[in-house]
């Protein structure tokens, strides 16, 4: 630590005793970066480019210091010196460059990419204000700017720029690096790429700023949609930027190490995440030709570099740009999309496998998928319904491309920085394997019957449900029974993941209480969500689960019974917080909708048992845990695809015909709520309920109440709870996002990790 000392002593002229906790974070962050150069950088002769509009990295500097080895040591030293360092977390902004799911895999890819010693990095945009940061008032959402970059960051500049060529001009980027170190082993670099003039000046109200201010904003918010899309220009101009940069950084280092073009698949693979990056393909092509190569040997070259991932089946998230759009923004593209559509249609004339349709709409994911030499889905059950429903057509020209790729979470983040306690644990239990091995926690299923481990693993998860009352307590100002079962659903606010299940439940609960019928035990509903400025029945939801909160826990009739807290801005850091607590895991979307889900992951893995449906990942977890520890209710995938064609469901039906389900629907615009929120929000909730209910709420609500309070009367036995606890963890090995990106190597990308 003595190199650290001289930190602070050459930086403030202080001992680190009479440093700032601010004084403290950016010392930690000099010194931080110092050492991660030091590491050196994973290389090899071919490299995985991973392409993302999302990063969702989370706050650096713990895992940073876990990742170097030094975690322990650090704290300790601050220690001595009267210093926490769990307070000098708190004071580094968290950067909020992703949306949910699709950006935090991102983020957890790069830490097992590093890990595993793979060549290679990730390529995105330096968003300065990243995803809005979200305030409640008056019961509702509010969006203002997220600013996270400050003079010193864990930004470098790499001085490296290209130009990008736009209609009518050209814009000159710059790059910025963050170092990814690998859990005991080198670093990787996520590459960001930026404009100089980006102008955080020009945000008015809120997060409003002038679309067509071009030069000055292209870089300066994420797009805030997730599993959405909301068909805006300026989203092109930020993708192409993108893509191009990336390619002419691909094409450079390939040069530098001697590839000569012809040969490329041997120096890049690049893995095309979601449809966003999915102009690489034609700019690639582009900068092949102008490079001297034929264009039909170029499409061949790029077709063994290229690899993209399918994130969702929702239509509205594949992404389809009318070809004006395209025009406008990057004419020079067109003729190569153009050809590249005309090739297929040459040989497969069907209309369903168009690159561009006969509404002129250029379809990105038939793109990739016939120019990329793989496509995978991100969990078993998703990539089984891209094969048989959604890109059957696909599967059957190309059935060796499609393959399946489970999601992972690095363990890293998800349980040594978030529950030291659990760590030290497992670790005092089994060593320390399982931090690079993560089937080793499968060895835990040997002490289920251990009567000292069961109490052991209880009492660190009440201790868990102690500082994350804390946390609940500044966020919310709410007072939370840390005795209550702790039932949590953070995710994006989407109506195919339900949300409103969730609390129709809550207002069943909240009648029968009232009614005279008192549960044993307090129960804590607590959900994080952020919703698209402009979705508006997701914003619908939100005000309901706020005004349910108020009326719910300022009834002393009821508040002792049940509590509703939602927490203010979710993110990474929040989830690290909420995760460790979390007795119930609600992962409750409409079977078929969630491609995979993570937050299941990280729930698991911190002890918490899944109340689901069969969807996304949900199922493989059942398999992994067995049916004695998880909670499975709901309509098959098998069963909603049919109800899709056929049209057959109608959510009157349902409310119509049960008395339940209809008391509990009617509450959202009762004279309890309309007292409480607004009338405009609250009856448009209702009306999309009653006739509409797109994701078939009313369907599940029976299964999902019934097996709900059976998970809540097995919370009792609090044995038999403790042993579901203990399978959940030793079972979440599968799940580390090292398993992932082995495979993404073994089947895909093939590369040598370095020594
Ligand atoms: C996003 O977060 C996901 C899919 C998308 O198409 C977009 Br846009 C954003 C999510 C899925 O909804 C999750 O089910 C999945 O676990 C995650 O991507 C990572 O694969």
């Amino acid at each position: 630590m003595e190199t650290l000392s001289k930190v602070f002593e050459e930086k403030y002229n202080k001992n680190v005793k009479d440093c700032t906790n601010e004084e403290i974070y950016h010392g930690l962050l000099a010194w931080t970066k110092e050492q991660l150069k030091g590491r050196g950088y994973q290389d090899g002769k071919k490299k995985i480019y991973y392409i993302s509009a999302e990063f969702l990295i989370g706050k650096l500097l713990s895992n940073n210091l876990i990742n170097l080895g030094v975690y322990d040591e650090v704290a300790k030293y601050l220690k001595e010196n009267g210093k926490e360092l769990s307070m000098i977390e708190e004071i580094e902004p968290e950067p909020s460059l992703g949306n949910g799911g699709l950006g935090r895999l991102a983020a957890c890819f790069l830490d097992s990419i590093a890990t595993l010693g793979l060549p290679g990095e990730g390529i995105g945009l330096n968003y300065h204000l990243g995803l809005f940061k979200q305030e409640f008032k008056d019961h509702l959402q509010f969006e203002t700017p997220n600013p996270w970059i400050e003079p010193e960051s864990w930004l470098t500049d790499a001085g490296i720029s290209y130009y990008v060529p736009f209609k009518g001009f050209m814009l000159k980027s710059t790059l910025y690096d963050i170092d990814v170190a690998g859990y005991e082993n080198k670093a990787i670099k996520l590459r960001l790429f930026d404009i100089d003039i980006a102008d955080e000046s020009i945000v008015g109200e809120g997060i409003s700023f002038d679309k067509k201010d071009l030069l000055h904003n292209l870089t300066l918010f994420l797009y805030p949609d997730d599993s959405d899309d909301a068909g805006r220009k300026l989203r092109i101009y930020q993708q192409y930027f993108m893509v191009s940069n990336a390619a002419q950084l691909i094409l450079d280092e390939a040069t530098a190490k001697g590839c000569n073009l012809h040969d490329l698949a041997d120096y890049a693979v690049i893995q095309i995440n979601d449809t966003h990056p999915s102009m690489v393909i034609p700019e690639l092509i582009r900068l092949l030709t102008e490079r001297g190569i034929e264009f039909e040997e170029a499409c061949e070259i790029v077709s063994h570099v290229c690899a993209y991932t399918n994130h969702t089946i929702l239509a509205e998230a594949l992404e389809k740009w009318p070809i004006s759009y395209l025009e406008e923004v990057v004419p020079h593209l067109m003729p190569i999309i153009r050809k590249l559509d005309e090739r297929i249609k040459a040989k497969y004339p069907q209309e369903n496998l168009a690159i561009i349709d006969k509404n002129d709409l250029v379809h990105m994911a038939h793109m990739d998928i016939h120019y990329g030499f793989s496509i995978n889905g991100v969990a078993s059950l998703h990539t089984d319904i891209l094969k048989e429903t959604e890109l059957h057509q696909f599967y059957e020209i190309y059935p060796d491309k499609f393959n399946n790729k489970t999601n992972g979470i690095t363990f890293r983040r998800w349980l040594l920085h978030c529950n030291h306690p659990l760590t030290e644990y497992i670790t005092s239990m089994l060593g320390d394997g399982f931090r690079k091995d993560s089937f080793e926690l499968d060895k835990m299923l040997d002490f289920k019957g251990k009567q000292d481990v069961l109490a052991n693993i209880l009492k660190i998860k009440q201790d868990a449900k102690k500082r994350c009352a804390e946390f609940i307590k500044a966020n919310t100002g709410e007072e939370i029974n840390t005795h209550s079962v702790y039932d949590i659903q953070i995710k994006r606010l989407h109506e195919y993941k339900r949300q409103q299940l969730n609390a129709l439940y809550i207002i069943d609960r909240y009648l029968k209480i009232k009614a005279g019928e008192k549960p044993e035990r307090p129960v804590t509903f607590i959900f994080g969500a952020k919703a698209a400025p402009a979705y508006v029945i997701a914003k619908d939801i939100i005000h309901l689960i706020l005004c349910l909160q108020e009326l719910i826990n300022n009834d002393p009739e009821v508040s002792p019974y049940m509590k509703v807290v939602m927490v203010e801005n979710y993110n990474v850091s929040a989830a690290e917080k909420l995760i460790p607590a979390c007795d119930i895991s609600e992962q409750i979307s409409l079977a078929s909708k969630e491609a995979s889900g993570t937050g299941n992951m990280k729930f698991m893995l911190n002890g918490a048992v899944t109340l689901g449906t069969m969807d996304g990942a949900n199922v493989e977890i059942s398999q992994l845990v067995g049916e004695d520890n998880i909670y499975i209710f709901g309509e098959s995938s098998e069963q909603v695809i049919k109800h899709y064609e056929k049209a057959d469901y109608c959510a009157k039906d349902f409310y119509d015909k049960d008395e339940r389900i209809r008391r509990a629907v009617d509450f959202i615009v009762g004279k309890e709520l309309l007292g409480i929120g607004s009338e405009e929000h609250l009856r448009r909730l209702h009306h999309e309920i009653v006739s509409k209910d797109w994701f078939m709420t009313l369907l599940d609500f029976e299964d999902y109440a019934k097996v709900k309070d059976q998970a809540l009367s097995d919370y009792e036995d609090r044995t038999a709870w403790a042993e579901k606890m203990l399978v959940n963890i030793a079972k979440a090995g599968y799940f580390s996002s090292d398993r992932t990106i082995e495979e993404y190597n073994r089947d895909i990308w093939h590369l040598t990790p370095a020594k």
